[in-house]
């Protein structure tokens, strides 16, 4: 994104968002039983190196166990490409032995060159790549490997897949990255998978929104570059969710947890409108 916002904010936001009402959307989630029984809702997250992928984690973490949590290892700014393994975060409901029917997946990141291959991208869409499973740039993961997944249950399918991006990057990502990102959306449709965007470090892309978070969907500069990128990946609109991670607090946040409650309240809801769908739809036949 680069310049500086120069654009005055709304009168009125683009987006409604219950600011007062976190309590009803952490209710939402903690609600949330898939239709399917002994069914998990797998999200795999999939974005640029550094986009802020291991951070999302670690909010909706924090937000879902009341407390600040940093299960996922985020990289300081200067490191690139911390997360190299695929591995599945799984969240603590109420005690240790008890989890939400839901699980984050996430990937090494995506870039040029070094990043991890597409088509492992698409092997875990289809729950074939084992857990720790470490991407290697150079070659994909392929039949035979101990890390390929064979016997693929159901459960180790992907339900919903979310693109990762930073919002100071979203408008200026680099072509080889946005023709990952159709590629892998492409072998996402095919399956019939939904996918979201959550455009992560908003507070980065406009003062005002730094100043105070509900001004997130009051940022004309903000629902431009959304737009834009929009256009550029061709995710819609309805898709997209701006995020503020948790990176320097050491307090949770109201604001903050109310835009990640309701990113993640959205991301599940379409999650479970595909498990159910395919449920009922064996054979295919998939209108995303
Ligand atoms: N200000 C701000 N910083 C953020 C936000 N989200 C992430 N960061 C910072 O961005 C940097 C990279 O975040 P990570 O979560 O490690 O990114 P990643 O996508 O997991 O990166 P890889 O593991 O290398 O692929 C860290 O320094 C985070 O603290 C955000 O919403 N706002
Ligand atoms: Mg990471």
């Amino acid at each position: 994104m680069g310049a500086i916002n120069a654009k005055p904010l709304l009168d009125k936001p683009w987006r409604e968002i219950n600011w007062k009402d976190k309590q009803s959307a952490l209710q939402h989630v903690k609600n949330y039983k898939p239709q399917v029984e002994d069914r998990q809702l797998r999200i795999l997250l999939h974005g640029p190196s550094g986009a802020g992928k291991s951070s999302f984690i670690n909010s909706v973490k924090s937000v879902l166990e009341g407390k600040m949590c940093r299960v996922a290892l985020v990289a300081n700014v200067a490191q690139a490409c911390l997360d190299k393994k695929y591995t599945t975060y799984k969240i603590e409901k109420e005690n240790p032995n008890s989890f939400y029917p839901f699980a984050l997946n996430n990937t090494r990141g995506l870039m040029e060159g070094e990043g991890v291959p597409v088509d492992d991208i698409k092997l875990a869409l289809k729950g074939r790549v084992k857990e720790d499973y470490k991407f290697n740039p150079k070659c994909k993961l392929s039949e035979g490997d101990q890390y390929y997944n064979t016997t693929v249950n159901p459960n180790d399918e992907v339900h919903v897949l979310v693109c990762v991006i930073s919002a100071d990057t979203a408008n200026h990502m680099r072509h080889e990255v946005i023709r990952k990102i159709h590629e892998i959306r492409k072998a996402a449709s095919e399956l019939g998978i939904p996918q979201v965007a959550v455009i992560t470090k908003v507070d980065k892309a406009c003062p005002e929104i730094k100043e105070d978070l509900k001004n997130v969907y009051k940022s004309a500069y903000l629902k431009e570059q959304m737009e834009q990128f929009s256009a550029d990946v061709g995710i819609p609109m309805n898709c997209i969710f701006p995020v503020k991670n948790y990176s320097e607090e050491i307090d949770l946040n109201d604001d903050v947890d109310s835009l990640v409650l309701n990113t993640l309240k959205h991301i599940i809801d379409f999650g479970e409108e595909f498990m159910n769908h395919k449920m009922n739809h064996p054979e295919g036949s998939y209108f995303v």
